[in-house]
């Protein structure tokens, strides 16, 4: 009798699309003329592409199928009022302003919520969220919980928010100069780690007392209660749909990349209780996306996104998805490669600085990491590290985070367990030969967002 119960995915292949192979000479060329930048290369070079898991999902039958309902009316589209409906029976917000994806809906809550001179806390930052806010005027103040910078320890719950931080803040600048709590179920840059329904119902507490709203960035919301039904203590029984809805509903206001958790190709919304908010939220939506029944979304793909939404929070999709990450983690963990652990669910985040410790984080290790495993396997990924961190508007320096990662990011319902082997096995060639490895150094470097266009050269 086996030891061990396997898993299978709840779905079986329909269509299929061929890759491309290259040589590693043709790899070397094409990084060269990417500037060792993985976001620059074509996807045509690209064997096993896990450089995000946005907007790269394969959909099912019934979303391509719900293509076909597209109603693509300029105003009052069908789809509009399915997704409508779905965004307030499985996420439990009251009003729905459609974007072309989340950094879309960022914008347009940002520019609503902060003015000049607030602050802005959430637990750790993303690239695309940070910027807004620092654009509409605010700083940012991280109050995740310390174990979250430190990749080994294995805290169950590393994207909680650490109250007595925000207690801080508030007694430092008031509690008017807080527009609201930045919330990200799971969060991202720390390696796909979960915030649990405890510390939210604590933080719910808190800004109750301050009157601050709750802003969830609820892009990997599903991923995040498939942690807590399997860590948290009550939790264990109760279905992925009703853990979803009960974190939405302890907080006051969305935005979302419908790209990520609800397996669609593009999309996104910003999704609020607050009345007021959606108004205005209607009301600017119509000068940078589009008329609010649509936000710059076609009607076919409102509809995959409704029928995306119910999909992702069927467990046995869950179990399928969060499954395969942790299949490859653990075995780059087999191999004794340096991981951010506990595991997260989007991706494996391998950690830049134990991979690589004779390069300075001012050679961009991470950056460098991405590289080379490129050039092993045609395997793609993203540097998550220094590059992504940007400088600080003020004094112009770097940011230097404490996690310098690469993330290894696996699309829904895309890949197979064999080609989880192949990038395993093509990273431990990598961290076989680690010690050659050389840092790189900018040729280009953008003002905003610099990690998707950067250039840069090797260190001769
Ligand atoms: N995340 C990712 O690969 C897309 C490119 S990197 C900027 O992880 C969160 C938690 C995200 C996210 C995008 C956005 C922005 C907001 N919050 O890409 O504009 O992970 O749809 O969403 C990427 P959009």
């Amino acid at each position: 009798m086996p030891t061990k119960k396997s898993w299978a995915e709840p779905w079986k292949i329909k269509m299929v699309e061929h890759l491309h192979m290259t040589t590693k000479e043709e790899r070397i060329k094409a990084i060269s003329a990417a500037g060792y930048n993985t976001f620059l290369l074509k996807s045509r070079d690209v064997y096993i592409d896990l450089l995000t898991d946005s907007g790269t999902n394969a959909m099912s039958d019934r979303q391509w199928a719900g293509l076909m309902l597209g109603d693509e009316a300029y105003a009052g589209s069908r789809n509009f009022y399915h997704l409508e409906k779905a965004i307030q029976d499985f996420y439990s917000y009251k009003y729905l302003v459609p974007t072309h994806q989340g950094r879309g809906a960022e914008h347009i809550f940002s520019q609503i919520l902060i003015k000049e001179g607030d602050f802005v806390p959430g637990n750790m930052y993303f690239t695309t969220t940070r910027l807004h806010q620092e654009l509409a005027g605010a700083t940012f103040v991280d109050v995740i919980i310390d174990e979250a910078h430190d990749t080994s320890s294995t805290h169950p719950f590393k994207g909680n928010i650490d109250i007595s931080k925000l207690q801080k803040l508030v007694d430092e600048v008031g509690a008017d100069k807080i527009p609201y709590i930045s919330i990200a179920t799971t969060v991202n840059m720390a390696g796909g780690q979960p915030l649990s329904m405890a510390n939210l119902k604590e933080l719910r507490k808190w800004a109750d007392k301050y009157k601050i709203p709750i802003a969830h960035d609820m892009t990997r919301v599903a991923e995040n209660a498939w942690l807590i039904q399997e860590r948290e203590e009550g939790y264990e029984n109760i279905p992925i749909k009703d853990i979803v809805y009960e974190i939405c509903s302890l907080t006051d206001h969305a935005t979302m990349s419908a790209k990520k958790d609800p397996i669609v190709n593009i999309g996104g919304f910003l999704a609020t209780n607050d009345e007021d908010v959606y108004r205005q939220a209607q009301n600017m939506v119509v000068v940078f996306e589009g008329l609010h029944t649509y936000g710059g979304m076609a009607g076919r793909d409102m509809e995959a996104l409704a029928i995306g939404i119910e999909e992702s929070v069927s467990d046995d999709h869950m179990q399928a998805r969060v499954g395969q990450t942790h299949y490859l983690g653990q075995k780059l963990l087999d191999f004794g490669i340096p991981i951010i652990v506990p595991i997260g669910t989007h991706g494996v985040f391998l950690d830049a600085k134990k991979f690589l410790p004779h390069l300075e984080q001012d050679v961009f290790p991470a950056q460098t990491l991405a590289a080379e495993i490129y050039i092993e396997s045609g395997v793609r990924t993203m540097e998550r590290g220094i590059v992504s961190a940007g400088r600080n508007k003020a004094t112009g320096e770097h940011y230097y985070p404490k996690l310098e990662l690469v993330r290894i990011t696996i699309p829904r319902r895309v890949y197979t367990q064999s080609h989880m082997d192949v990038t395993a096995e093509a990273i431990a060639v990598v961290y076989e030969r680690r010690n050659s490895v050389k840092g790189l150094k900018f040729t280009y470097e953008p003002e905003y967002l610099r990690f998707f266009q950067a250039r840069f050269e090797p260190i001769k």
